[in-house]
């Protein structure tokens, strides 16, 4: 709230779906907005690993462009926790010139590599991430995101998350720092927000995971 990250309005997102919220990680956009996220991601990531639902990882990937930061930050976290891990990213336009090529950083060969990113919502970005760490020769190990919007990618036909998707399918653990149940509740707590909330459960109503 602090960094105005969370935003309640009227949003299209990428998916093309009219959303009473959106949430800009963009705008952790000071050193010390960033430092803030990226404890929040190691403490996310290490409770995980302490209840044994996510295994070894030597490698941090950010998908361009919103992961590299994420990713950059996360890596410095951890360099303060003790631990200095190999960080590496993707731009979105190959270079000719230079030293060519997509990837940016630590090379991802054999390496086991945890995904940072922002927001999943029908699971379009983290697939594409996926793509590239296979293409770089990487073996992805995990993935974790500031927020798990908890979306069905087709209502419809599944009413399971696209996290949830992604995570069976992949056999790869999905941690998020934060979820719209979260956001459901955070709004439950401020009389204030009494509206937005309403708009939250219709919006989760139409597309929210029911797992
Ligand atoms: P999917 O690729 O559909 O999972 O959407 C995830 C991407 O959508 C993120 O990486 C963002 O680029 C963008 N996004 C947000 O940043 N915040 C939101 O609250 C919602 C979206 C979105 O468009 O779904």
């Amino acid at each position: 709230m602090r960094a105005q990250a969370l935003r309640f309005g009227e949003f299209t997102l990428k998916s093309g779906r009219q959303s009473p919220y959106f949430f800009n990680a963009g705008l952790f956009n000071s050193g010390t907005a960033l430092a803030g996220l990226a404890a929040c991601y190691a403490d996310a990531i290490d409770a995980q690993r302490e209840a044994g639902a996510i295994g070894d990882f030597d490698l941090l990937f950010g998908p361009a462009y919103k992961g590299i930061p994420l990713a950059t930050a996360l890596a410095c976290e951890y360099a303060g926790r003790g631990r200095d891990l190999p960080v590496a990213f993707n731009r979105k336009e190959a270079k000719a010139h230079g030293e060519g090529g997509s990837l940016i950083g630590a090379p991802l060969d054999g390496r086991r590599v945890l995904i940072v990113d922002d927001v999943i919502t029908a699971g379009t970005a983290i697939r594409e991430a996926l793509a590239i760490i296979r293409d770089g020769g990487g073996i992805a190990a995990g993935i974790v995101i500031a927020l798990d919007r908890q979306e069905a990618v087709d209502p419809a036909a599944s009413r399971r998350s696209a996290a949830e998707t992604v995570a069976d399918e992949q056999g790869l653990p999905v941690i998020s720092v934060a979820s719209l149940d979260d956001l459901l509740a955070f709004t439950g707590n401020d009389d204030t927000l009494a509206a937005e909330r309403g708009r939250l459960l219709a919006y989760r109503d139409a597309y929210g995971s029911l797992t």
